[in-house]
């Protein structure tokens, strides 16, 4: 909206008294302490030793390391939506140094991503040099906020003395395994000697020794137990992009979600960390984690744990195995489906239909090769979402044999569908009709048997003919499911399962099984921008790890930044990345240092995903210049080790958006597991509690086009909104430079200071909701400050104005309303509560202008440093004009005296039969429940009703208590 600059035209401006808080005081006052900080380091934080060491009493005081999710630098900067955790964050941690806390904040950069690849492309500037502009625009936005960060722990994670240990990580990672029966990670080296000694069976090479394994067989075994491989899996092929997607990356109808191009799934050779192999302590861990229950439930969802049986059907002597998770419903298996893609869909398919094959099974095609073939291509074309997404009709065809159900021997058609997804399970499922819902939809179009093997008890009746849907409770009971040797008939579910497992177990026809949703995490990108991988290839395609004195493995200088594209509809091309191009980089010569001398290489010539850099940066920031070890293990645990209430250790504070919930999250906590378990760190979990903050919204104003208008140029007449003359409609949306209605911090702290709009975004509602961003009302945060500084200095002089007296001496009133003000603040920032906490400082300072005056000097400082977390500078200036050498930062927070404290009471009258029986002293605030309990247990009430029972009780809170004997 368009408006005057309030500070310029303030309450009491004509005469504009010389030393009133005006926006050019403000900004003089800013400058000038953030210059004092930085020159004084104000924000260090001491390590217990190493280059960062010192203050042996911040040492010894407990620790908050405290975090924001780091920023990308983005071209476009900061506008401010950005900085409302940065600044809660610098609240909350301001506020636990004045509580004694040696505090690590700081905050980094998230620096590789694609925008400054796809800038390179379009402009040929080096990624780095663009990147490195943003920062600086972004470090200076951030400067003039205030935060007090640790900034000798900054980096980004584009700097080679960081990225070396990424990529160190990943060769941790590379050459260790998971040993299930230990639960944990263990070195590659362990696996290979058990393999020598013969501990373990060679897999795969049954009867064979290890030393009888050629380089090429060995490098293919540890492939499979490596927690980084690499593996030819079907990944989402964009020819258009020349480039690999993630699942999130690809739009519900198959095509690339930027680009819009077809995506095709292709195999490719790509590395993956097999991260599957932590579901169950990814899963378990998350209760001991101070997180929204939200996010947990995302987590957990994502995970996808489920119980159920593994079931083997035969067929020709070979055995389709199915995951299920009702095995007690077995009896009503009337048909098999396989994904289109399942491997033995080939070998089960006969030449030609059986006799007597079904017409409509057969989709009209003369031979079943043909119907799979055709079936085939067209589920080819669907995502895997499409595929899944209810409400369609069922497709699928009959691949020409039959299976044999174990339960009870009858032989059951096999189908291909691409309701079955190759990606869950094992890709194949035992159809249950009357269960249910799509087998149910798919046996109606296919005139397949529905068997009712679970009672409903809905009054629908057993016999399926008559159903609209399948029933598939878990509060039933099964039905028509017996055999020579078991019957489940009465059974309830959770009963029945236990049951058939117990038999499929016993007669080898299946087993007990927990499958999860969580897939492999596909590591490798055809881009530039990212971490080179560690990785060469000898002659024979064997993957080898760079020994760590060759890391950082540094970005070579290329031509082309982007990867090569392809007609975006040939499926049958492959990526052709931009580092493959610089011959020289990938072609190399390198002693490995395994003792057989220089040899001829040729180097992974993927780059890793932008997930890599903020897997592990809370570990860097506790010792960020340390170029022997990742971390040094004592500065880890004094920093994030276990302890009481934190078993697994970790951040003390993690804030940002909500959209991270699922995968940063979960590749972060991948990651430190895997440090713990290799010994590299003592904490198991990377954030012990987490907050996400809301979204700062703001309106988004629209011609009749709907195009997005300049916010700024329209002006509100009547409730309606005009941009120059034109109509236009107000929607509340995000903020952004796309929808033109981004407003800068740079402007607000031009306008009225830092301090300002530090309160503003703090006041404008609890911080993990959204809020719309009204320019208009930041005045009032601005009027705050003019009040408070008034309350000590003199507008005319400039001097400070408090009186000296004795708290004896000040009066009650103004006592109550500070220790109140005290205990509240106190509680609210401490809980990050930081908009009640702003109205309670704004209630003591207008406390202190109504009565007038001037301000007692112990009440003026206590008021100072309750507002220093939230509005730092000119708390400082206050500080300092108060007559304090030290900043304010490491100041003690003021402790209430809980004389003052407790809140005034009011008298309730309790009646008994209306009459007036006792009167009792209570909060204000009391809730009915206890007002009822207090006037029960009273002892007069007690005598007056002489063990009578108690018909009624009317509680009219506080003040009032009517009982009504029986
Ligand atoms: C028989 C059955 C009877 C099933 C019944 C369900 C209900 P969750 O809980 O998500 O793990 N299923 C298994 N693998 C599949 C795949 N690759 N694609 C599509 N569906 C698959 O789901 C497990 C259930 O989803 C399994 O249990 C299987 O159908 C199906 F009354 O088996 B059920």
């Amino acid at each position: 909206m368009s408006e005057t600059n309030p500070a310029a035209t303030a309450p009491v401006s004509a005469d504009a008294a010389p030393h009133r808080y005006t926006a050019a005081m403000a900004a003089e006052i800013e400058a000038r302490w953030q210059d004092f900080w930085d020159a004084e380091e104000t924000y260090a934080a001491p390590n217990p030793k190493g280059d960062l060491a010192g203050d042996p009493e911040l040492v010894a005081k407990p620790k908050k390391f405290i975090m924001d999710m780091f920023p990308y630098p983005s071209g476009a900067g900061l506008h401010v939506g950005h900085p409302l955790g940065y600044i809660a964050t610098d609240v909350f941690a301001r506020f636990q140094r004045m509580t004694g806390h040696n505090v690590l904040h700081t905050l980094g950069f998230d620096a590789f991503g694609l925008p400054a690849e796809q800038y390179a492309v379009q402009t040929g500037t080096h990624p780095r040099v663009s990147t490195e502009a943003n920062m600086k625009n972004m470090q200076s936005q951030l400067r003039r906020l205030g935060l007090g960060h640790d900034k000798r722990r900054s980096f980004a994670t584009i700097d080679p003395e960081y990225y070396k240990w990424t990529q160190w990580i990943f060769l941790q990672i590379f050459n260790s395994w998971y040993d299930d029966e230990a639960g944990k990670a263990r070195p590659i080296t362990d696996l290979v000697a058990q393999f020598e000694s013969g501990e373990r069976a060679v897999p795969g090479h049954p009867g064979r020794a290890w030393s009888a394994l050629s380089d090429a067989e060995r490098a293919d075994v540890l492939g499979g137990f490596r927690l980084a491989y690499a593996s030819d899996a079907p990944v989402n092929w964009c020819p258009g992009l020349g480039t690999v997607l993630a699942n999130e990356e690809v739009t519900a109808d198959g095509r690339s979600e930027r680009g819009n191009f077809p995506v095709f799934k292709s195999k490719l050779r790509q590395w993956n960390m097999r991260i599957t192999a932590y579901a169950d302590r990814l899963l378990d861990d998350l209760d001991e984690l101070d997180w929204p229950e939200a996010i947990k439930l995302q987590q957990r969802n994502w995970i996808g744990r489920s119980e159920g049986a593994r079931v083997d059907f035969p067929v020709d002597g070979e055995n389709i195995t199915v995951f299920t998770t009702r095995q007690d419903t077995l009896f009503g298996a009337t048909y098999m489906v396989l994904a289109p893609e399942h491997p033995l869909v080939e070998k089960f398919t006969p030449a030609a239909w059986p006799e007597g094959t079904h017409e409509v099974w057969t989709g009209g095609h003369a031979t079943p090769t043909e119907a799979v073939a055709a079936y085939r291509a067209q589920a080819a074309s669907k995502s895997d979402v499409e595929r899944q997404a209810e409400a369609k009709d069922k497709t699928g065809v009959f691949i020409g044999a039959y299976a044999t159900n174990p339960v009870n021997g009858e032989q059951v058609p096999v189908f291909i569908a691409d309701y079955v997804l190759m990606g869950y399970g094992t890709g194949a499922i035992m159809a249950v009709p009357a269960g249910d819902q799509r087998d149910f939809e798919f046996a109606r179009a296919f005139e397949l048997p529905i068997r009712c093997i679970v009672e409903p008890t809905d009054g629908r009746g057993t016999d399926p003919a008559t159903w609209e849907d399948a029933f598939g409770s878990y509060d039933a009971k099964i039905m028509n499911s017996s055999n020579d040797e078991i019957s489940l008939d009465g059974l309830p579910v959770v009963e029945a399962k236990e049951r058939i497992t117990e038999w499929l177990e016993r007669t080898g026809a299946g087993e007990g099984t927990v499958n999860f949703r969580l897939r492999d995490w596909l590591f490798s990108r055809q881009r530039y921008w990212g971490e080179p991988f560690p990785i060469v290839y000898d002659e024979d395609g064997i993957a080898h790890a760079l020994p760590e004195s060759m890391l950082p493995l540094e970005l070579p200088e290329v031509e082309d930044y982007s990867p090569r594209t392809f007609d975006p509809d040939d499926a049958d091309t492959r990526p052709e990345t931009p580092l493959s191009r610089n011959e020289d980089w990938v072609n190399v010569t390198l002693d490995l240092g395994d003792g057989r001398g220089p040899r001829r290489f040729r180097r992974e010539t993927n780059t890793m995903p932008n997930w890599a850099g903020s897997c592990w940066y809370e570990l860097r920031y506790l010792d960020p210049h340390n170029g022997e070890r990742l971390v040094d293990p004592e500065i880890e645990q004094y920093w994030m080790g276990p302890r009481e209430g934190m078993p697994h250790g970790g951040v003390d504070l993690y804030v940002g958006g909500a959209e991270h919930a699922v995968l940063h999250l979960l590749y972060a906590r991948f990651w430190s597991k895997v440090l713990f378990d290799l010994g590299h760190v003592s904490s198991a979990e990377p954030f012990h509690k987490l907050f996400n903050q809301g979204m700062i919204q703001a309106y988004v104003y629209r011609d009749s086009r709907g195009i997005a208008v300049p916010a700024a140029e329209v002006e509100e007449r009547d409730g309606a909104y005009y941009y120059q003359g034109e109509k236009v409609s107000r929607l509340l949306g995000k903020m952004g430079k796309s929808l033109k209605n981004a407003v800068t911090p740079d402007e607000i702290c031009a306008e009225y200071g830092a301090d300002t709009l530090r309160l503003y975004e703090m006041a404008m509602g609890p911080l993990d909701v959204s809020r719309p961003w009204d320019t208009r009302a930041v005045v009032g945060q601005f009027r705050l400050l003019q009040r408070l500084w008034r309350n000590v200095v003199d507008e005319n002089t400039g001097e400070v104005t408090v009186a000296d007296v004795a708290d004896a001496d000040v009066d009650a009133d103004t006592l109550r309303a500070l220790h109140k003000a005290i205990d509240g603040v106190r509680q609210d920032l401490e809980g990050m509560r930081f908009n009640t906490a702003i109205a309670k400082v704004t209630e003591l300072n207008n406390h202190l202008t109504k009565v007038g005056g001037v301000v007692p000097r112990s009440v003026a400082e206590r008021l100072v440093l309750l507002v220093a977390p939230l509005a730092p500078h000119v708390a400082e200036e206050l500080w300092r004009k108060l007559g304090h050498p030290d900043s304010v930062v490491h100041q003690d927070f003021p402790v209430a005296d809980p004389a003052y404290v407790v809140d005034e009471t009011v008298t309730c009258v309790v009646q008994i039969k209306g009459k007036v029986k006792a009167r009792l002293e209570v909060a204000p605030s009391i809730s009915e429940d206890d007002l009822e309990k207090a006037a029960l247990a009273d002892e007069k009430v007690v005598a007056a009703l002489g063990g009578a029972g108690i018909r009624k009780v009317i509680v009219r809170a506080p003040k009032l208590v009517n009982i009504v004997p029986a």
